[in-house]
């Protein structure tokens, strides 16, 4: 029978069964969050999302030990860059462009030190791990019909950033009829007034994208 777990929530408590929630890890990748990565050589502070990595390092630890679904998703592109759109390649004038020698490689190219997970958060086996050339999950990915195979109807969303992948990710889920609770302490995003703001919209008119809520409560519903 279905497990109805609640976890304290803003705007009002989210209700799940860990047989049919997926927890999602976006984009936790050594160029977002290690010093002297990508995301640092554009002058970001990663400590602004490393704050993520203990609280996350529960989560992962809770819901692999409750036999929850756990995918990982990667952002990053074909070395060929077939898979990037002009618009995506040449915007702005980065000092480093994507697929261009980086700190740790071509930067956002599969394959390279830079594009894969950081260690601490590394996928086990069984762990689908999604690559995806755009900032939400669902877009020219395999992650919609992994999760209808495992019979997933409310994914816990967790990763960086905030405002961009995670964002992105959400309201592509909402589209799709997902529950989405977002977990505040295990997003990260390089501008704190977009972490502030990201997560309040979630959360406005009634909850118009999801839930949000710190990991400990929903570590608490889960015990
Ligand atoms: N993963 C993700 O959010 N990719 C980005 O490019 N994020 C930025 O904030 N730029």
């Amino acid at each position: 029978a279905p497990r109805a777990l609640v976890a304290e929530a803003a705007p009002y408590p989210f209700s799940f069964d860990p047989a049919s929630t997926a927890l999602v890890l976006i984009d936790m990748q050594r160029d977002f969050l290690e010093p002297g990565g990508f995301g640092a050589s554009l002058g970001n502070d990663v400590a602004e999302l490393r704050r993520t990595i203990a609280p996350l390092r529960r989560v992962l630890a809770a819901c692999r030990a409750a036999g929850m679904t756990v995918v990982h998703t990667r952002e990053g592109h074909l070395p060929d860059l077939s898979d990037c759109p002009p618009s995506k390649l040449l915007r702005g004038s980065p000092s480093l462009r994507i697929g261009d020698p980086g700190p740790k490689g071509r930067i956002l190219i599969r394959g390279e030190e830079g594009h894969d997970i950081i260690e601490e958060l590394y996928p086990v086996a069984g762990e689908p791990v999604v690559d995806k050339p755009g900032k939400g999950a669902f877009h020219a990915t395999e992650f919609g019909d992994l999760l209808a195979a495992r019979g997933v109807r409310s994914l816990v969303v967790t990763g960086v950033t905030t405002e961009v992948c995670v964002h992105t990710t959400v309201r592509e889920a909402n589209d799709r009829g997902y529950e989405c609770l977002v977990l505040s302490d295990c997003v990260g995003s390089y501008f704190p007034e977009f972490q502030r703001a990201g997560l309040e919209m979630i959360r406005a008119q009634g909850g118009i994208f999801g839930w949000t809520a710190e990991s400990v409560a929903f570590l608490d519903a889960l015990a």
